[in-house]
């Protein structure tokens, strides 16, 4: 099949001359300029036309092989994507970096002056943005046909700036120069109401008029998310809202009232203005549910118009489609289709309901009941009124059920109910996708088995077949052979061949090289190498990382408290054999809290003060290098000797740095907390630094009341480190982080520190011998195969969504 048939295009040549000329025309006709005057910028946009190029061709044999087979589809709803750098994922998956490379020198520039000037599009906060874009990327190298859909916040998670006064935000205007990989589609603009009141409709129970107060537009545009070593080319589309032309004001514009003329259009469009920069905590802003409707809306109509465009009737919607919830910020979806097909379509209630449950998925991502969304009824009253009404009737209906199954049992109910009716009555969203949806999985099997015990007990109770565990995973073509270019060369060499960037448990092939002692070697010299390019320490002191969001479950302050310990011991004992260190932390903490900041800050204060030391400053830094993100982690990540994932057992439901590090060679210090478990269980417990409580000790110690004061008073060393932060010399900032870790620490730090000093002493036994860890190293790398997205997505697809492959031909 030649698409391009009839349409008079040619084809796009695979030769160093033939791209050449295509860079040259874009440069031309696209950029609108010559070779003589062209700016690393413009060599920069039109590389990326070029390379795009040849991506859009491959993204139209991938739309007519899946419009010629009309399959189901999975749709991938999520509020953030960190998709990261395009330009050399799309060089490599493209297969012309090679040359790319030769045809930008010609116009003076090398490919890496061009990487440079990619910005990365930071539209989500942490792990679970992430997530969402190794898993697009291995759905389309699985070569399911599947649509992310997200929003297109103008700006980004903020810019941060690390000084010794803490973390400073900037505004992330990440699209400030344009961004070349994406295709606005105006056409599929779609419209969201708000607001407003609904009107009975004569004759039937349940179909209501909704007539909102106000109309936004949601304008798509996508990006290309091509799949590795193979054709499919799939796509992410992002919503950004758009005021209608009547919003805008002329009359008052004419009289010279130009804020008041602007006003509506502003509000309209600040929908999708700006990411909130909060992980895990709820968030209870209105603006924040109408980016979630917003999303939602735009998603949903854009999905029945695609199943529309091949298939007619509702009677195979839920066989042809499957949405999965990217935890609970897109579940008004639920309610927003009942309405669609209820208020619309006019399907009868039972048949939408059915329709509704078999269509939806959902991931929850935490544990933290802080985190578990819920809305005041009289916020969503006042802006989705259609939505609460239909709320109220699936909880009604659900409630029926549960007393059908329990009866008499009034706190199930309560307990159970979508609706909370402790102090303000608000939503519960994590019980509507229950509720509504067909499946729901925890992200590693810790947190999977954890919600069925707690958070949803009773719902696990009422339907344990829905609930499953999908534990997550990362992709090997960015964090292996993109961020960690020498370890792939070696890891291809060894292997003989790059079928383990499709096949990642193929890396267990390289237990067999741990033995060898060149190949050690060479492991060995490309870590140091890749800490000598890092450039934040010395490259032969124990790289030690901490690189995640900051928050206080994540116990940053656990690791402060060891750097304070090594400080103590080093100026006891300045002549000792002392292992130098370079402790790396990075990582962003939400604007508004205020604890995580303090934190932030006292690691900053605490490096300065080391660093001025010159008893300790030889053997001991502590680096904290400004605003963690995608690109920032694929530099340290391969850098990386320790991984330090000390979060309390059960707090932390899965993480994924831990498995990107784990797969570059580092080795973890950790607790038995989220996939911890599942890494150690894979490498072996020999090739892992465990410590501290378990989950089930952990609630045990809360239950039987933690006393922090008892190991404050028990053990000298933890009293000199929190002696030392409160004195004074680290400021105010050093006695409210000690005043919380002796307070009422959720998080339990105290009862944690001796058996993570223990397990930091094991490390440093384990780097005197350098035989020894380098081939931990390579353990690591060898059996962590399992964490890779593609395996994630297999399970999706066998557990969860029950989705065949789509092949896309070969160009002939
Ligand atoms: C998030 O990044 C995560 C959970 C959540 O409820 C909200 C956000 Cl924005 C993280 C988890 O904290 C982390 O353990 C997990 O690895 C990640 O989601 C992906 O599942």
């Amino acid at each position: 099949m030649d698409l391009r048939q009839g349409t008079g295009l040619r084809k796009l040549g695979k030769t160093a001359d033939e791209f050449q000329q295509d860079l040259l025309s874009n440069l031309f006709y696209r950029r609108g300029t010559t070779v003589e005057s062209a700016s690393a910028r413009d060599a920069y946009e039109t590389l990326s036309l070029t390379v795009r190029d040849r991506l859009a061709e491959r993204r139209a044999r991938t739309a007519a092989a899946h419009y010629a087979s009309n399959p189901r589809w999975v749709y991938y709803l999520s509020a953030e994507y960190l998709l990261g750098a395009q330009l050399e994922q799309n060089l490599l998956y493209s297969g012309t970096g090679d040359l790319a490379a030769e045809a930008v020198k010609a116009l003076g520039f090398s490919l890496e002056d061009l990487e440079d000037l990619d910005v990365e599009p930071g539209l989500g906060n942490g792990g679970l943005g992430r997530l969402a874009a190794c898993l697009v990327d291995s759905l389309a190298t699985r070569d399911i046909p599947a649509v992310g859909y997200g929003i297109r916040y103008d700006l980004g998670i903020f810019r941060q700036i690390i000084t010794e006064n803490g973390q400073t935000e900037l505004p992330d205007d990440w699209a400030f120069h344009g961004n070349p990989w994406e295709f606005p589609a105006p056409d599929d603009r779609q419209a969201v109401g708000f607001y407003g009141h609904t009107e009975p409709i004569p004759g039937s129970e349940t179909r209501k008029i909704w007539v909102p107060g106000e109309i936004v537009l949601g304008e798509p545009s996508h990006m290309l998310v091509p799949g590795y070593g193979t054709e499919t080319v799939n796509i992410v589309r992002l919503w950004s809202a758009k005021a209608s032309e009547a919003s805008f004001d002329l009359s008052r514009f004419s009289a010279g009232q130009y804020a008041e003329a602007v006003q509506e259009a502003v509000r309209a469009e600040n929908i999708s203005k700006v990411l909130y920069p909060d992980d895990s905590t709820e968030l209870g802003r209105e603006l924040r549910l109408k980016q979630q409707y917003f999303l939602v809306s735009c998603s949903l109509r854009d999905i029945v118009r695609r199943f529309r465009l091949r298939n007619e009737g509702w009677d195979t919607f839920a066989e042809k489609t499957v949405i999965q919830l990217n935890d609970t910020h897109p579940t008004i979806a639920i309610p927003e289709l009942m309405r669609l097909l209820v208020d619309e379509y006019e399907l009868e209630w039972d048949r939408a309901w059915e329709i509704t449950r078999k269509t939806f998925a959902y991931t929850c991502h935490t544990l933290l009941p802080e985190a578990l969304e819920t809305w005041p009824v009289r916020m969503f009253e006042k802006l989705l009124p259609r939505h609460l009404e239909i709320i109220y009737l699936i909880n009604m209906l659900f409630l029926r059920e549960v007393e059908a199954r329990f009866p008499g049992d009034h706190d199930r109910l309560r307990r159970m109910s979508i609706i909370g009716e402790e102090g303000e009555r608000r939503v519960r969203m994590a019980h509507l996708a229950v509720v509504g949806t067909e499946a729901v999985n925890g992200v590693a099997e810790l947190h999977s088995k954890l919600l069925r015990e707690t958070v949803l007990d009773d719902f696990a109770e009422l339907w344990p077949a829905k609930f499953q565990n999908v534990t997550n995973g990362v992709s090997p073509r960015r964090f292996i052979k993109i961020a960690n270019p020498r370890l792939s060369d070696l890891i291809t060499e060894g292997l003989g061949g790059e079928g383990w960037l499709r096949d990642l448990d193929r890396l267990a092939e390289l237990e067999h090289l741990a033995g060898d002692a060149s190949f050690a070697e060479r492991w060995q010299s490309i870590k140091r190498a890749n800490k000598v390019d890092l450039g934040l320490g010395d490259p032969d002191s124990l790289t030690d990382v901490m690189i995640k969001r900051f928050h206080e479950y994540k116990r940053q302050q656990l690791k402060l408290l060891h750097v304070i310990t090594l400080y103590h011991r080093i100026r006891a004992n300045p002549g000792g054999d002392w292992i130098p260190r370079t402790i790396l932390f990075a990582g962003k903490a939400a604007p508004a809290y205020h604890a995580a900041k303090d934190i932030i800050r006292l690691i900053a204060t605490v490096a300065a003060r080391i660093e001025a030391d010159p008893v300790v400053s030889p053997y001991l830094k502590v680096v904290f290098p400004s605003n963690y993100n995608v690109t920032l982690a694929e530099r340290i990540i391969p850098a990386a000797d320790l991984s330090e994932q000390i979060s309390l057992a059960g707090k932390e439901a899965s993480g994924t740095g831990n498995m990107k590090l784990a797969l570059n060679g580092a080795i973890t210090i950790g607790t038995l907390d989220g996939a911890n478990i599942e890494i150690r269980a894979r490498v072996g417990a020999e090739n892992f630094f465990l410590f501290g409580m378990d989950a089930y000790q952990a609630a045990q110690t809360r239950i039987n009341g933690y006393d922090p004061r008892h190991f404050y008073e028990h053990d000298a060393e933890l009293r000199a480190a929190l002696d030392t932060l409160a004195s004074g010399i680290f400021g105010d900032v050093g006695h409210r982080v000690a005043g919380s870790l002796l307070g009422w620490d959720e998080y339990l730090t105290l009862a944690d520190y001796r058996g993570y000093i223990e397990a930091q002493e094991e490390v440093e036994r384990a780097w005197r011998e350098p035989a020894r860890w380098t081939r931990m190293s390579i353990l690591n790398t060898a059996h962590s195969g399992f964490f890779s997205a593609d395996r994630t997505v297999a399970d999706y697809a066998a557990r969860i969504w029950r989705v065949a492959p789509v092949p896309v031909q070969h160009e002939d």
